[in-house]
C-alpha cells in the first residue's frame, strides 16, 4: 500500500487543482467542461505527480513517458494539474484561458505547447495515437509508458476498439490507458444511452490485462491501483478502469447532466469552495 503520508500529500495537490479550477471557471465568461474534470482529476493528479516520470526539465528526454488527454475536453484540469508541476503559469492559464491567440485554449493544441505529446479534442484518436507511440518506443528499445486518458464515453467510437486490438496484437506491455468511468456522456448517462457493461470484460475480451479501481476518487486506491502496473518490458497492454462521479467534491454538481460543462456565478463559486473544504477535511480525517 502506498503510505498515508503520500496519499494525503497527493489528496491535498487534487483539492488544489480543484480549487484552481473552480476559481478560474467563475471568472470564465464562457462554459468549462467541470464535470468530467472533476471525475478525472484524482487520477490526473496521481499520473503527474507520482506515477509518470515527466517533468519540464525532462521534456526532450526520449526516456520520459508520454501523456495523451484523448477527453481533451478536459484540457483546462489538466494544465492546472501541469501548472502544479511547473510546465505552466496558473496566473497566465487564468488571464488567457479560451481567448484568441491564446496557448491555453478549451482543448489542447501541441503546436502552440510543444510540451504536450499530442492535440486531442476529436474523441477516439488518443489510443490510436497512443499505439503509435508505444510502438515507436518499443521498437527504439525505451523503457518508458505511455498513457492514454480517455472518457468512457469516448469509447463509443470504434477508433478505440480498433487501437485496443492493434496495442494487443503489438504486445505493447508499455501502453496503459486509462478510462475515467464517470458514467455520463455530454447529455445523457452512458448505460441509458449505448449499454457499456460489462466494461471491464469488453477489454479483458480484447486481450488486455485490466485494473479496475472501485472508487476512482479515493485516492488510496488510486496510488495503490497504479502501483501495481505491470513493467513496460510486458508483453500486454493495460487498461485502469477507474469508477468516478462526474462533478466530484462539488454538491451542485455531482452527477448533474448539465454540468458535462457550466460556468458558475459567485455565489456557485463560493458554495463550491466550501464544498471542496468540506471534502479535504473528511478526506484528512479518513487517512
Ligand atoms: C468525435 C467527437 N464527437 C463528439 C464530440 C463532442 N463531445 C465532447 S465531450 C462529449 C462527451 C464525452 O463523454 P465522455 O468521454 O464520457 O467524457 P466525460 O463524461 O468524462 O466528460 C462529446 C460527445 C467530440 N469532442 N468528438
Amino acid at each position: 500500500m502506498v503510505d498515508k503520508k503520500e496519499v494525503l500529500r497527493l489528496t491535498e495537490l487534487a483539492y488544489q487543482a480543484r480549487r484552481d479550477l473552480c476559481k478560474l471557471c467563475g471568472a470564465y465568461s464562457g462554459n468549462i467542461h467541470m464535470g468530467g474534470d472533476m471525475s478525472m482529476l484524482d487520477v490526473l493528479t496521481c499520473l503527474f505527480h507520482r506515477t509518470m516520470n515527466v517533468s519540464p526539465e525532462r521534456e526532450q528526454d526520449p526516456a520520459r513517458d508520454r501523456f495523451i488527454l484523448s477527453k481533451g475536453h478536459g484540457a483546462v484540469g489538466m494544465y492546472i494539474v501541469m501548472a502544479q508541476k511547473g510546465f505552466f503559469d496558473y496566473q497566465e492559464i487564468c488571464e488567457t484561458y479560451g481567448q484568441v491567440g491564446s496557448k491555453f485554449g478549451q482543448h489542447p493544441c501541441k503546436t502552440r505547447l510543444p510540451m504536450l505529446d499530442a492535440s486531442t479534442g476529436s474523441l477516439g484518436h488518443g489510443l490510436p495515437l497512443s499505439v503509435g507511440l508505444a510502438a515507436s518506443s518499443r521498437q527504439k528499445g525505451r523503457r518508458n509508458r505511455v498513457f492514454c486518458l480517455m472518457g468512457d464515453g469516448e469509447t463509443c467510437e470504434g477508433s478505440v476498439w480498433e487501437a485496443a486490438m492493434a496495442g494487443h496484437a503489438l504486445g505493447l506491455g508499455n501502453l496503459v490507458a486509462v478510462v475515467d468511468r464517470n458514467r455520463q456522456l455530454m447529455t445523457s448517462f452512458s448505460e441509458d444511452s449505448i449499454k457499456l457493461a460489462p466494461y471491464a470484460d469488453k477489454w479483458r475480451a480484447f486481450g488486455w490485462n485490466v485494473i479496475e479501481i472501485a472508487d476512482g476518487n479515493d485516492m488510496q486506491q488510486v496510488a495503490d491501483a497504479l502501483e501495481r502496473l505491470p513493467e513496460s518490458s510486458s508483453g500486454v497492454p493495460t487498461a485502469v478502469i477507474a469508477d468516478t462521479v462526474k462533478g466530484k467534491n462539488i454538491s451542485f454538481m455531482e452527477r448533474e447532466i448539465k454540468w458535462h460543462a457550466g460556468s458558475m456565478n459567485e455565489a456557485d463559486l463560493q458554495t463550491a469552495l466550501a464544498d471542496l473544504d468540506a471534502a479535504l477535511d473528511r478526506q484528512r480525517k479518513e487517512l
